[in-house]
């Protein structure tokens, strides 16, 4: 904690500008042996002026690296909770590595990745929740995943938590008072609507690990069916682009196809595939075993049927997809007449238990409609919801699902134990708190903070 770090903040790569920080006790000294500050500025150590902008030039050896500006934040009031010294200057990669180099040979160390918000954490200044959340809003593709991180960064998944932890440990004092005090003859406190809540509110939080992952990581979506059904049609209407081959030729798709779309705020990887079917071809057949490997990995499939056609074949292999999160894309449906109310009886019973989307890629139509099914089936909830849930603290990690599992379970057991000693009753209480603090971090190990601010990027 007392070592001075620096790095190039900003992204590799050309910019206009690039930043070098330095964080750390001598941040300071260390950021002044490399800075000739513009002979307007009368500097030095003891009057210098916290948060100002100050003109000059980066040298090494008296010899001038780049021209560009200085500025000093003096601990605790900084991101790192210690003293940062700020460089801006041009955004080349060789000139910020050379300033990197003369910063480092005047006493900083290389910072290692996530370790200026590691810093952070160590200083109270944001929790590990919070902390893992920048890397989130760092790497948001959509608004609606950089809200969901915005969120989570501002603490309100931290809160929720915090409140379980907060009614859980008056119970656990309560408990321990009459451990402590048994002659005080104190009333038997009653556990269990504490624990009945506490265990609500976990569920509710690991309710929301699904959509919290998709909205973070993304998810993958294929699009399978039978030949000629329209799969391809689909993707480019989805893509708002002809990406892929449409004919009228069953089996012109062979590869798999993959782009990533924005779909109602949740990063999708699109996939179209070739055709399922029994096939000759070589060269078809290689499209069919890839296309059956991809709806394995597959997060969700969108099973094309064409609506005015046999569909036996389609129920076969949609048995084959047992526990897999699927949807019925009903495609060509303008070959189904507006009045042919039958042909589409015949499909939702043919399809009964599956959701069934009627589209007509032809006619672009039901597309904003299969969205939002598609958005249903993956997040559990209605798209136009989205935006009020992404910022109530979604559960995005699996560390965070497993510590609420934990949690979860040791209150389970604590419960179980109310009407028992209430020894054992405050152990269990006590194992679901040091569960929570895990994720907020208030319980951890240098193992896991490790691991943690290792995903994240060096300057960081
Ligand atoms: N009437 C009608 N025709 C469609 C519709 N969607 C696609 N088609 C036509 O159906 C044929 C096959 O379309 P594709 O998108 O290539 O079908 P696919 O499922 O990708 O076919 P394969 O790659 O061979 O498996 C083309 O002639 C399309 O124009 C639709 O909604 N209605
Ligand atoms: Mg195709």
């Amino acid at each position: 904690m007392t070592d001075t770090i620096a790095a190039i903040s900003t992204a590799v790569g050309e910019g206009g500008i690039g930043i070098i920080r330095i964080s750390g006790p001598s941040a300071l000294d260390c950021g002044m042996r490399v800075f000739v500050f513009s002979s307007s500025h009368e500097v030095d150590r003891e009057n210098i002026k916290e948060r100002y902008l100050y003109y000059g030039r980066v040298c090494r050896d008296d010899k001038t690296i780049d021209n560009g500006f200085f500025v000093y934040m003096a601990g605790p009031a900084t991101y790192t909770g210690v003293d940062v010294v700020e460089l801006y200057c041009h955004g080349g990669q060789l000139v910020l590595k050379n300033i990197l180099s003369a910063v480092l040979s005047s006493g900083a160390r290389p910072a290692m990745p996530g370790e200026f918000t590691k810093q952070a954490f160590l200083n109270g200044k944001m929790d590990l929740a919070q902390a893992e959340a920048i890397v989130d809003v760092i790497r948001a593709e959509t608004e609606l995943a950089l809200s969901c991180a915005r969120s989570r960064l501002d603490g309100v998944f931290s809160k929720r938590v915090n409140k379980i932890k907060d009614a859980l440990t008056n119970a656990l004092t309560l408990m321990e008072a009459q451990l402590d005090f048994p002659e005080e003859e104190l009333p038997t406190p009653d556990m269990l609507p504490v624990f009945a809540s506490a265990q609500r509110e976990i569920k509710t939080l690991l309710d929301t690990y699904e959509e919290g992952t998709a909205l973070k990581n993304g998810v993958r979506v294929i699009i399978a069916g039978r030949p000629n059904v329209g799969k391809s049609s689909l993707l480019n209407i989805l893509l708002k682009e002809e990406r892929a081959i449409v004919t009228p030729h069953p089996g012109t798709t062979r590869d798999v196809i993959e782009e990533t779309i924005n779909l109602r705020g949740l990063p999708v990887r699109l996939m179209d595939t070739a055709g399922l079917t029994f096939t000759d071809d070589p060269v078809e057949a290689i499209g069919v075993a890839r296309a059956r490997e991809r709806m394995k990995e597959a997060h969700l499939i969108l099973y094309v049927v064409d609506s005015a056609s046999a569909f036996d074949e389609d129920i076969g292999i949609i048995k084959e997809q047992d526990g897999k999160k699927l949807l019925i894309v009903a495609n060509k449906a303008d070959l189904l007449s507006e009045a042919n109310e039958k042909g589409r009886n015949d499909l939702q019973r043919a399809f009964k238990g599956h959701k069934l989307s009627f589209t007509s890629a032809m006619r672009s139509s039901g597309i904003e409609e299969l969205k939002d099914a598609i958005f249903e089936a993956i997040s559990g909830r209605l798209a136009h919801e989205a935006a009020d849930t992404a910022t109530s603290g979604l559960v995005v990690s699996l560390r965070h699902k497993l510590s609420l599992e934990k949690a979860f379970g040791a209150v389970e057991r604590a419960k179980e134990a109310a009407s028992g000693p209430l020894e054992l009753c405050a152990v269990d209480t006590r194992i679901a708190l040091t569960s929570l603090g895990e994720i907020t971090g208030e319980v951890t190990t240098e193992d896991i903070l490790d691991r943690i601010f290792s995903e994240f990027c060096i300057g960081k």
